[in-house]
């Protein structure tokens, strides 16, 4: 699995605070506890309060400059995008998100071709949140046919197929788990496939509980990375376990100690 940490977004109370302050810390710290737990990419967020592209830059900044991990520069605002990638320092890069309007297609592949950046596509387009497994295929495959013209190959490409609370949309739960499915036979090797974990249990009871639950559903549908709560020891733990499941992983009775290993994760002693 493709970990991508969660943390560092406007919506916790710590982070929004920090960009209006400019003040680092928070930023720094959770850039560090992130990437010690294994974390391969930290998305970085402003937010929809924060319309300057000089916020995502200062962020992605801060984040860079006490870890090595790659940025997932995180932003609905082309500009934004653009502002984050700028102040990156050549290293890896997603760019989170696209979606299948061709406005931002036009924008975002020659940007993500220019910048070695990835890409990752949500399976919506203007017509807004998909409702259906039909209009999330038709969405992901729009994604994935400009990407693929515009000269970054399937490797390069996450799709993302909306996750949406499980306590408000029920039924999309399973149409997600169902388009992860069809996402996969877009091409060999297929493209990414990655969803916004903790957006499945938003505002619910047992947050952690259906999260993991989730979690291990979509892997078994061919789910690759994850944007999610890497500081969940538990979630860290299923998702270890489910790749022995499904024979992506030797077994071993230390495993979970072999999965740690292969992220370089460390626990902190102070
Ligand atoms: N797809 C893609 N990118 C995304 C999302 C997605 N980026 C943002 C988001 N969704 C993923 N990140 C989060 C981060 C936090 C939460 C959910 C998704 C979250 N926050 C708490 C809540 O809503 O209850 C509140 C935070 C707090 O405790 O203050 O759950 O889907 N490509």
């Amino acid at each position: 699995m493709i970990l991508i940490g969660e943390r560092i977004n406007a919506g916790f109370k710590d982070i929004g605070a920090a960009i209006r302050e400019k003040n680092p810390t928070a930023v720094e710290e959770w850039a560090k506890l992130q990437a010690e737990r294994g974390a391969d990419y930290l998305d970085v967020n402003i937010g929809a309060a924060s319309r300057d592209p000089e916020d995502m830059a200062w962020l992605v900044r801060t984040a860079a400059a006490v870890v090595p991990t790659k940025i997932s520069v995180d932003s609905t605002k082309i500009e934004a995008v653009q502002a984050g990638l700028e102040a990156l320092d050549g290293r890896g890069c997603l760019i989170n998100s696209t979606t299948a309007d061709p406005g931002k297609l036009e924008k975002l592949i020659p940007l993500a071709v220019k910048h070695d950046a990835s890409l990752l596509g949500l399976a919506m387009d203007e017509r807004g949140s998909p409702q259906n497994v039909e209009r999330r295929v038709e969405n992901a495959a729009m994604v994935f046919m400009a990407a693929i013209e515009g000269g970054l190959p399937p490797e390069r490409l996450f799709l993302d197929p909306i996750l949406m609370p499980i306590k408000f949309m029920q039924e999309q739960t399973l149409n997600v788990l169902d388009a992860i499915e069809q996402f996969t036979h877009l091409s060999d090797p297929a493209p990414h496939i990655s969803v916004g974990l903790s957006n499945v249990a938003s505002k619910a009871t047992e947050r952690g509980r259906i999260n993991r639950t989730f979690l291990v559903m979509a892997m078994a549908r061919g789910l690759d990375a994850v944007i999610c709560d890497v500081m969940d020891d538990e979630l860290i733990a299923a998702i270890a376990t489910a790749e022995l499941m499904l024979n992506q992983e030797i077994y071993s009775d230390s495993y979970e100690r072999a999965f740690q290993a292969r992220r370089g994760l460390r626990r902190r002693t102070t």
